[in-house]
């Protein structure tokens, strides 16, 4: 395991109000991991509705996601955008995972925004309210977690980055999943407790409980104001005007 890198000459080291204490983080060393904002898991027609979900429960995160997307590309952080997806031949897509939940429209058929969690399909593709600019990553991945099968591991500690702020959907899921990933290969994890959503009220809340359980077994939780009154004072007045201006 590298050693984390010395902090970056005049780094800000930040502290936000987090549970189970505060999570202390260099902007510089920390990257906005946005998971899986895809039509296929918030719109009606795709994925996440044909496994028999309710989408309308995601959608309440985009809001405060816009706001902290924006906060993190004026303060300079990393910005990597996740879309769970496979190859047009299914290629990278278990057998397993094919056959799960034997629905009528399974990974790969014609649905209503393309074929389902095929990438280059339109709901493959990222909600237009958090869509990537250039400059930021955007990681294909076939599973679950972020790490499986995919470079972010390769690129973080390229970038030196140590620390990742968490969001997106599923809760339970996708974002679990990469949180676990992540906080085994020693990256420090924030999940911004209203910025990440599930189809179950009630996965969603002990999903967080778990991640920040036992002295933060799995890393820390916090409502996205507590991160953006913390960031915010650091960051030039005038590239917070410029960013929202872009994304409004
Ligand atoms: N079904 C569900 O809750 N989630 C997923 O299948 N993928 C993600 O969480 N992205």
């Amino acid at each position: 395991m590298p050693a984390e890198p010395e902090p970056a000459p005049g780094a800000a080291r930040l502290a936000v109000p987090a549970t189970p204490y505060a999570f202390e983080m260099d902007p510089a060393r920390t990257a906005l991991v946005i998971i899986d904002m895809q039509r296929d898991f918030l719109y009606p027609g795709g994925f996440g509705a044909l496994l028999g979900n309710d989408v309308s429960m995601l959608l309440k995160v985009v809001e405060p996601l816009q706001a902290v997307l924006c906060l993190a590309r004026a303060a300079g952080m990393a910005v990597i955008h996740t879309r769970e997806g496979h190859r047009p031949d299914l290629a990278d897509c278990p057998p397993s995972k094919l056959a799960r939940g034997r629905l009528d429209t399974p990974i790969g058929a014609e649905g209503p925004n393309g074929r389902i969690l095929i990438r280059g399909e339109e709901g493959h593709g990222i909600i237009e309210e958090l869509a990537p600019v250039e400059g930021e990553i955007v990681l294909d991945k076939p599973g679950k977690g972020a790490f499986f099968a995919t470079d972010l591991e390769h690129i973080l500690r390229n970038a030196g980055i140590t620390h990742l702020v968490v969001t997106g959907v599923t809760t339970e899921v996708c974002v679990h999943t990469t949180v676990r990933e992540a906080n085994d290969r020693g990256f420090e994890c924030l999940v911004l407790s209203d910025c990440v959503g599930s189809y179950f009220a009630e996965f969603h809340e002990v999903g967080l409980k778990m991640i920040a359980a036992q002295g933060g077994i799995f890393g820390w939780v916090t409502p996205s104001p507590e991160f953006i009154a913390a960031v915010e004072p650091s960051v030039p007045l005038s590239a917070v005007a410029r960013d929202r201006s872009l994304s409004s």
